[in-house]
């Protein structure tokens, strides 16, 4: 039998220390934590003592294996009706500065650019653009997959499906299913930003709101579609809206594991990734970006909560790689991939380079201490590094 990860009696005394022995006795009985408890450890002083119990369930979940895979970004259009305060990227008309809208035929160029590169997944992300008909992205998912039938598409977040439901007068299910006939397999996590109406209401006013966001993909999880969850952290936000926003993915996952154990062709969250907030370019631009020491706690608290939920993305694209390799030790299990042509983050200020490759991210991982192992989309083992 593999033995059960421990705390170090160093960990035991800080955690004692941190006044959070209640909770690490929890941790250790694999008892679900309350959202008191989420709020106690985003406002416990002593990091290390978080980390580390972050680090116990991220160990007994995974050992020391950290999951990267090859991947590329297409971001087909950025112009977008929305006015979400935080976003860099997005541009309200056509014609403006920076606005694009790329042809099938250029977004499929893209991919057909790295041929010889092995790549196994592909990430869409658009603006919500007021003049493009729905075919626009049914074809282009088709050309995709007519050029490169191997490589697994992940795209469309639950505020577009929300807005192409709205725009074409479709359910979320024919949207879904459309857009997944098409060659749809999965969806990333964007747009959930903070689900609490406060800050919701400040941030994006005029996007879906919070039940929307988690009905599109309890939705997709009934279509059997596999789903990625988000939070933005460090913008306008308080800390008890962030464990409100885990707690309502939690509940959600509960529903959606428990409908799956009856029919296992159904889908869940498989990863939750907490997104950086970037200061630059965007009406946010006063706010202090947020801290090393605050990424860290974020992934280990949401670590912590989401008892329910497989793996926590550290993305280094938005934390940089210093911070992504650190905090492979406090909770994240999974780095994302080489990326290329990332769009969102370096518009918002990411220092960080376009693209690794895979030999770096190798690098990253095996100087942490941990075990790097390529997956696929659905966590599949392409390689053992
Ligand atoms: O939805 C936009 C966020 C998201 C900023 O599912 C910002 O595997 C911080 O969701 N500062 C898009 N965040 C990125 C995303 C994602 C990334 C990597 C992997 C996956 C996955 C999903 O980026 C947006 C929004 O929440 N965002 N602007 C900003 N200034």
């Amino acid at each position: 039998m593999t033995p059960q990860p421990r705390l170090s009696s160093v960990a035991t005394t800080r955690i004692e220390r941190a006044g959070i022995d209640d909770i690490a006795v929890k941790v250790h009985a694999g008892e679900r934590l309350s959202y008191d408890d989420g709020v106690r450890l985003f406002n416990t002083p002593d990091l290390t003592a978080v980390g580390a119990l972050a680090n116990l369930v991220r160990e007994r979940l995974h050992g020391d294996v950290t999951y990267f895979n090859r991947n590329i970004h297409i971001n087909a259009t950025n112009v977008c009706e929305a006015s979400c305060i935080f976003c860099s990227f997005a541009r309200l008309e056509e014609g403006m500065a920076a606005a694009y809208t790329m042809s099938v035929d250029e977004a499929v160029g893209r991919i057909d650019a790295l041929k010889d590169a092995f790549i196994t997944e592909v990430h869409i992300v658009n603006g919500l653009h007021p003049g493009l008909p729905f075919s626009y992205y049914t074809d282009l998912l088709k050309a995709l997959k007519k050029a490169r039938p191997d490589l697994h598409i992940k795209g469309f977040t639950a505020v577009e499906m929300h807005y192409y439901a709205e725009k074409y007068g479709m359910t979320y299910e024919q949207v879904i299913t459309a857009l997944r006939d098409a060659g749809l397999e999965s969806m990333p996590g964007g747009g959930a930003e903070i689900f609490h109406d406060r800050a919701r209401k400040k941030l994006c006013h005029d996007k879906v709101d919070a039940d929307g966001w988690l009905e599109v993909h309890r939705v997709a999880h009934g279509l059997g579609m596999r789903t990625n969850c988000t939070m933005l952290f460090g913008s306008i936000e308080k800390l008890d809206e962030r464990v409100d926003h885990l707690v309502r993915l939690r509940e959600l996952q509960d529903e959606s594991l428990a409908a799956k154990a009856l029919d296992p062709s159904l889908g869940s969250f498989q990863t939750f990734i907490p997104l950086k907030f970037h200061n630059e370019n965007n009406r946010l631009a006063g706010i202090a970006a947020p801290t090393g020491h605050d990424a860290l706690r974020t992934l280990a608290v949401s670590r912590l909560m989401l008892d329910n939920i497989p793996h926590i993305k550290s993305y280094w694209i938005m934390l940089g790689m210093q911070i992504a390799q650190v905090s492979l030790s406090y909770g994240a299990s999974d780095l994302d991939g080489t990326v290329r042509e990332e769009r969102i983050y370096h518009m918002a200020g990411a220092r960080t380079p376009q693209s690794l490759t895979r030999t770096e991210l190798i690098q990253l991982i095996r100087s942490a201490g941990r075990i790097p192992v390529e997956r696929d989309t659905h966590y599949n083992v392409v390689a053992e590094a």
